[in-house]
């Protein structure tokens, strides 16, 4: 297959400004006839190069008059002799058997489309790329009984019957668009409606569209949407420009939702909800994800990527916007803690591996590969660095500047970086180098102090490692956060300082330090970094009592229970500092987060070669520890917490998430009461969230009660997938020892389906995901996972690809792991007809 290199890039030979599509719709076949405008970008003499793949084309005309052309491979030309012209093409798609879920597809009855990144050439000729913007007139029909509600971008313009029982709808967007953006949907589906009166005044009507039985599970959805309308408005200036905004919600979508121009598409599980069928972070994940697609409109929508290299341009940047909306809803520093663990257990194993790339990469084969955790998560870190350096107005100044100058544009994250420095004056030069290397920096941090000048001195040197085709790096800039405290008084010594590290290595001296100060780094996690120091345990310790930065605090604790993790030495101290959380009187959302030991994976990243059976050995005998030792504060947390009443409340949340938490560590023992009482609480609990997290707890345990509670959720919600979807992945992620046989067994259930993304992702995800039991010394959980590579690759590649990158992480593993791993890899980069989504992963992890 081929590489594209953004070096190559060049505008298009073509313009493309109206384009009018008429589709009559059928799931077993559907004509699209579509007329662009076309006219000639400056002087290039070029044909027009037309983007098709799986079409059956009828027809093609030039101003009316017929062509005799075919495509060759998944191109066609055309030949224009003057500056313009108008070309019709009528082709033939077939939605029923488009199990790639790119294009117009059929999911439960309802025929819908997913363009981005290259899926529009999927349903008719075009030039499918960013930079190509049109005005789009869409005119859909279809049989009225099966396909009741017909939806397409913008404003709806006119409805008819037709006397065969068929009907139709005329939808205008007046908003030029890439062809990304396009969006239709037929089907039979009831909404959910609202309004929202934007600043200006103007009501936009709202609606949510999904099957009658589901219309009372948006409404957490619909209020999501209008608090993130005005959430725009309020922080960023900006305004809704339709007067219409629809989302529909699809139960088999490739990820989670789709910010086509005023018609959203959503993965269901990012719509439904209730408090009987979604956890508090199911709730909160839809508040993210509905925002997140709203903001596109106008990071995305009305300000674009020039190509798909820039995509960090929208997918960063509208991360950053979700995130800071998260974070004004419940605690700041939770949601911090939680971006933080998202990026460390997805973007840092990426960032040391064989798929390691820059957030603006250089060159890719497929670019469905290439919608990362770098793209996304480390993307939104750089924008929030930026906004570190400019300062609240200066980043206010800097986006208003963007959309001032940009508004209508395909731009690229160069014009983005440019508007931040001249609104603010702020040199980013060596800032953009974070750009363009892959890799994440390792930062050395000691501190030393000189009583009898009372000074400190702080020095900090970093160094970033290679990665695939980048052997050297440049020197990074680091916006850092630092505070010290006093190791006698705990209290904080001066303000907290931003240091700016532009230099390989340097020295931050600090003034009127009276005592042995200790080190508070990176606070709020101000640099998406790894940072080493010369603190002690009883720093760490300290630092979990006394920083006064939330997430710095947390990370003390994290930082000793890794420490504990990572050797096989007294753990009392961790035991101490955990139990004098408990009893900080801290918010119970935080506490919760600060009390969990880092997960298998994540200190199996700070090991030279992950010790899969001794970590996990290691890990469950602190928990248990944790858990008899402070046996009866837990008992004492876990009744404190125990509400009468569901509600939906940050306070609430926190409340049920630190119960659970107590839970779990109650459990870590297998004692009979703690059984028990999971079971009751399994048994009794009126909202999915304490169900599910004593289901969760049963499912590692030995009990009898374990296999009662799975079977009594399954026969409790075998209607409803996005339920069933949470038992399978709660098998999967089991860490009992017969984990890998129950896989085994679940790929063979009547409800499991590779053509469902989220139930492929929930199983087959969800185990690869299960460090200690998705690693087994056999190699059965690489066969396993490989297996299912190529049974999906035939059906969905993209679905497929996300598969591969567990076995790329072969390098981080013992030599008989890894000779396992890559004997997968081998095979099913040998298997014929191999995808080139798949391809590309697997040939690049075998490097
Ligand atoms: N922009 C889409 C992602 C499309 C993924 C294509 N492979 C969703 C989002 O980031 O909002
Ligand atoms: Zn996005």
């Amino acid at each position: 297959p081929q590489t594209i290199r953004l070096s190559d890039y060049r505008p298009p030979a073509w313009r493309v400004p109206q384009v009018a599509l008429d589709f009559n719709l059928g799931a077993e076949s559907t004509r699209v006839t579509a007329r662009l405008t076309v006219e000639r970008n400056g002087k290039r003499s070029e044909p027009l190069v037309l983007d098709g793949q799986g079409l059956t084309l009828v027809s093609v005309k030039r101003d009316g008059v017929a062509l005799d052309v075919q495509p060759v491979g998944e191109t066609l030309t055309i030949d224009i002799p003057g500056d313009s012209a108008v070309i019709e093409t009528v082709v033939d798609i077939a939605p029923a058997t488009n199990t790639r879920l790119m294009g117009l597809y059929a999911s439960g009855g309802m025929l819908c489309t997913q363009c981005e990144a290259e899926g529009f050439r999927r349903i008719t000729f075009f030039p499918d790329r960013p930079d190509v913007l049109s005005v789009y007139d869409v005119k859909l029909t279809a049989d009225a009984a099966l396909y009741p509600v017909l939806l397409a971008n913008g404003n709806e313009v006119a409805t008819g019957q037709l006397p065969d029982g068929r009907h139709w709808a005329q939808w205008h967007d007046p908003w030029p668009k890439p062809s990304y953006l396009f969006a239709a949907v037929a089907g039979n589906l009831s909404p959910l409606r609202d309004t929202f009166v934007t600043a200006s005044g103007r009501t936009v009507d709202l609606a949510i569209w999904v099957a009658a039985d589901d219309v009372p599970r948006c409404a957490h959805a619909m209020a999501a949407l209008k608090t993130s309308m005005r959430w725009d408005e309020v922080n960023y200036g900006r305004e809704y420009d339709l007067d219409r905004f629809n989302i529909v919600a699809v139960g088999d979508f490739n990820f989670g939702a789709m910010e086509n121009k005023g018609l959203n598409i959503f993965n269901s599980r990012y719509i439904l909800a209730d408090a009987d069928t979604a956890t508090d972070a199911d709730f909160d994940a839809i508040a993210a994800v509905v925002a997140h697609e709203y903001f596109h409109n106008w990071t995305g929508n009305r300000i674009t990527c020039r190509d798909w290299f820039q995509l960090s341009l929208k997918e960063g940047l509208t991360v950053f916007r979700d995130q800071q909306f998260s974070a004004d809803q419940g605690s700041a520093a939770v949601r911090r803690i939680d971006d933080v663990r998202m990026l460390r257990a997805g973007q840092f194993p990426e960032d040391a591996g064989p798929m390691a790339h820059p957030i603006r990469p250089d060159s890719y084969i497929e670019i469905s590969n290439f919608y990362t955790a770098t793209i996304y998560n480390k993307g939104a870190e750089v924008i929030r660095m930026m906004a570190t350096l400019l300062g609240p107005d200066g980043f206010r100044a800097g986006t208003d500047l963007y959309f001032d100058r940009h508004d209508g544009q395909a731009v690229t994250t160069e014009d983005f970086v440019r508007s931040m420095e001249d609104a603010s004056g702020v040199d980013l030069a060596q800032f953009r180098n974070w750009y363009a290397q892959a890799g994440t920096p390792h930062l050395d941090a000691r501190i030393t102090h000189d009583a009898a000048a009372r000074t400190a001195q702080l020095h900090l040197s970093q160094t970033l490692a290679p990665t695939p085709g980048q052997p050297v790096k440049p020197v990074m800039q680091l916006p850092l956060r630092v505070a010290l405290f006093g190791g006698t008084t705990g209290k904080r010594l001066g303000d907290e300082r931003l240091v700016s590290l532009t230099e390989a290595s340097a020295t931050i001296d600090f003034d009127n330090i009276d005592e042995p100060p200790v080190a508070s780094l990176n606070r709020g996690f101000s640099a998406p970094i790894i940072v080493q120091s010369d603190r002690s345990r009883a720093d760490l310790a300290f630092l979990s009592a006394h920083d006064d930065d939330p997430f710095a605090r947390y990370e003390a604790l994290q930082q000793l229970g890794q420490a504990t993790l990572l050797d096989s030495g007294d753990d009392s101290d961790l035991v101490a500092a955990i139990g004098a959380t408990l009893n900080s009187g801290l918010d119970a959302a935080f506490i919760a987060e600060a009390v969990l030991l880092p997960s298998e994976a994540m200190a199996g990243d700070a090991m030279a070669v992950v010790d899969v059976d001794g970590l996990h050995t290691r890990r469950e005998a602190v928990r248990r520890r944790i858990g008899s030792d402070l046996n009866a504060q837990w008992w004492a947390v876990y009744h404190a917490n125990n509400a009468n009443r569901y509600e939906l409340t940050p306070e609430a949340k926190g409340r049920r998430r630190l119960r659970n938490v107590a839970l779990g560590y109650l459990m870590a023992n297998d004692d009979a009461e703690a059984v028990a009482t999971a079971f009751k609480q399994f048994e009794t609990a009126d909202n999915m969230t304490d169900r599910m997290a004593a289901l969760n707890v049963l499912s590692h345990s030995n009990a009898p009660e374990r296999d009662a509670a799975l079977a009594a959720f399954h026969a409790r919600y075998a209607d409803n997938a996005l339920v069933l979807d949470k038992w399978f992945s709660v098998q999967a992620m089991s860490t009992r020892a017969d984990t890998p046989a129950a896989v085994a067994a679940l790929m063979t259930h009547p409800d499991f389906s590779y053509t469902n993304p989220n139930r492929l992702r929930a199983l087959v995800g969800a185990y690869a995901a299960n460090q200690v039991r998705f690693n087994a010394a056999d190699g059965s959980g690489y066969r396993l996972v490989a297996d299912a590579v190529l049974a999906v690759d035939a059906l969905n590649p993209q679905a497929a690809a996300r598969l591969v990158s567990p076995l790329g992480r072969w390098k981080r593993f013992d030599a008989a792991r890894a000779a396992l791993m890559r004997a997968e890899l081998e095979r099913i980069v040998a298997t014929e007809g191999l995808s080139k989504d798949v391809f590309e992963i697997a040939s690049k992890s075998l490097v």
